[in-house]
């Protein structure tokens, strides 16, 4: 019986074979429907054409429009790598009516908002059209996802033509805000991990990067009217070592970096308590005017700023500023968490002078939801994380929320008992429990109007390299992705594993270390093909 299972089993892989390979030329299917995008778009119509990417290709874009030109160069510079072309740019004041199209002639279609964009692929052109840069950015991402994962290759692939099924995709994301956070404290990580964070981020269509740039464990950012914080308190990390701390021009590169892939970075200073870099490094920050020593282990809610002294609220004011200055987007998180060693009253008044600090130099605040205590209001926005009443609270003061459950939403957080790296105490969270949560069904009185998204937060008190952030990060950070993209009766996990499993080759082209989930299909890039003409001749 076996015998017999095995060689039909064999039969069948070399009539599949012999069938593939006589139908080269049609490679890649051309059924736009077939596709594995994440996250998934909100509509797909196929017409069942293709269109031919080679040497040829031009990138025409908006003429006087300097975001689509560098959204043009952007794609180009995707491209550059793994085809091998030399893709020319070039300005056009209408429809050139070939090559790839980018324009914000979408400027009157309302339903597809300043994020959303529409991709016309005909045999022609390329068209992807959004009535903002940032959704031309998103439909450049779409294309990238169509296009086989070689095209993430850093080698010239040698191969002239490339295809993309030809159709008409309709998306816009569901959610403002679609953000990770990484903890840059408890390990410091350098500019080149974090652009590569950054690229993850992008490819996925997320629009936030919160950095958490302090902690007990070391401060992150040069503050140049308080020296001694990054040069003392940025000197060590969790395990005791090195350490390290972004200057001004490390931070204004990433700043850039993240602005050109159309990511707003969001600075969090974590106060009053997270602090004892900043009280090691500074004594007058202490009640008792004694610096603290450095901390190196995993343990908090111990350290807490002097609520009372006024030289707290000079630093705060310093720091706020600084930073603040280096920072386009509109963002400034304070933290706010866990500060157990300082007394309720003080929290209060000490969050209500940091939201005014914060404000003063043109911010709004974010904190994590312990601020709903203080006097948050319509201005604010508070980061849910664990409890429910905090985030309650804060809405009825009129405050909006970020969701991010750490149920559900924590990238430090197992996938299963035997994950080497990652803590426990939120449980541990699988690729399917990372995917399947609805912020609006999380906390009962939270409305979708409350919530402005979601955010992963990669805390790194277990996290030491680029490796390890890619290994705890995928595969579940293209599932927040698509919580935050993609509208809750659109999203399955049943059909979201299927086309995760199809990331297989992109993450592996891409060198990604990834976690392979016994959850996850994991599919090599030819038997998707082989399943999609299958598929195809059913149909
Ligand atoms: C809780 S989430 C924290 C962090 C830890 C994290 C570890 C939050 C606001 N505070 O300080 O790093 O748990 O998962």
């Amino acid at each position: 019986m076996n015998i017999m299972k095995t060689s039909l089993k064999f039969l069948f892989v070399s009539v599949l074979a012999v069938y593939t390979m006589s139908c080269e030329e049609q490679y890649p299917p051309t059924n736009l429907a077939n596709n594995h995008i994440i996250p998934k778009p909100a509509s797909v119509v196929a017409t069942h054409g293709t269109f031919v990417l080679d040497k040829d290709a031009v990138i025409f874009y908006d003429s006087g429009n300097e975001d689509l030109k560098k959204n043009a160069g952007y794609l180009a510079g995707l491209l550059r790598p793994s085809t091998g072309f030399v893709i020319e740019t070039k300005a056009t004041s209408q429809n050139p009516g070939d090559g790839i199209y980018l324009t914000t002639g979408a400027d009157k279609d309302s339903l597809l908002g300043e994020g959303g964009y529409e991709l016309v692929i005909s045999e022609k052109q390329v068209k992807i059209s959004s009535p903002h840069p940032d959704g031309v950015f998103y439909g450049i991402q779409t294309v990238r996802q169509l296009l086989p994962a070689d095209i993430e290759s850093k080698d010239d692939t040698t191969r002239e033509k490339w295809f993309l099924p030809t159709g008409r995709i309709r998306d816009w994301p569901e959610y403002q805000h679609r953000g990770a956070m990484l903890d840059v404290s408890r390990h410091f990580f350098g500019v080149e991990t974090v652009k590569r964070f950054i690229d993850y981020l992008a490819l996925y269509k997320f629009n936030v990067l919160h950095l958490h740039l302090s902690d007990d464990q070391g401060w992150r950012i040069e503050i140049e009217s308080w020296p001694n914080l990054a040069r003392h308190g940025g000197s060590t990390e969790v395990g005791g070592g090195e350490g390290g701390y972004y200057t001004k021009d490390d931070y204004k590169e990433i700043v850039e970096y993240a602005a050109d892939h159309h990511i707003t970075v969001i600075p969090e200073i974590d106060m009053p308590g997270h602090t004892n870099a900043a009280l090691a490094s500074y004594p007058e920050l202490n009640c008792d005017g004694k610096a603290r020593e450095l901390y190196t282990g995993t343990k908090v809610g111990f350290s807490t700023l002097c609520t009372d002294k006024e030289i707290v609220y000079e630093f705060v004011d310093d720091v706020v500023r600084e930073i603040s200055e280096l920072t386009p987007g509109p963002w400034f998180h304070i933290g706010g968490d866990e500060s157990h060693s300082t007394d309720h009253d003080d929290y209060v008044r000490f969050v209500n002078r940091a939201r005014e600090i914060v404000n003063s130099y043109g911010k709004k605040v974010i904190g994590w939801d312990e601020i709903a205590h203080a006097d948050v209001n319509s201005e604010d926005v508070v980061q849910f994380w664990a409890r429910e009443n905090n985030a309650l609270q804060g809405v009825k003061k009129g405050a909006r929320v970020i969701m991010s459950p750490s149920s559900h939403a924590y990238m430090d957080i197992k996938y299963d008992s035997t994950t080497v790296l990652g803590l426990t105490w939120a449980g541990l969270t699988e690729v399917d429990d990372a995917y399947n949560w609805d912020p609006v069904a999380l906390v009962d009185g939270i409305e979708k109007i409350d919530i402005i998204g979601v955010e992963a937060p990669l805390w790194t008190e277990t996290i030491e390299s680029l490796d390890d952030i890619e290994y705890m990060t995928f595969p579940r950070l293209p599932g927040y992705a698509e919580i935050g993209w993609t509208a809750t009766e659109n999203r399955f996990w049943e059909d979201y594993k299927v086309r995760l499993g199809k990331q297989k080759e992109r993450f592996e082209t891409m060198d990604v270390n990834y976690y392979k989930s016994p959850l996850v299909p994991w599919q090599d890039e030819e038997d998707i093909f082989i399943d999609e003409q299958k598929e195809g001749e059913v149909k």
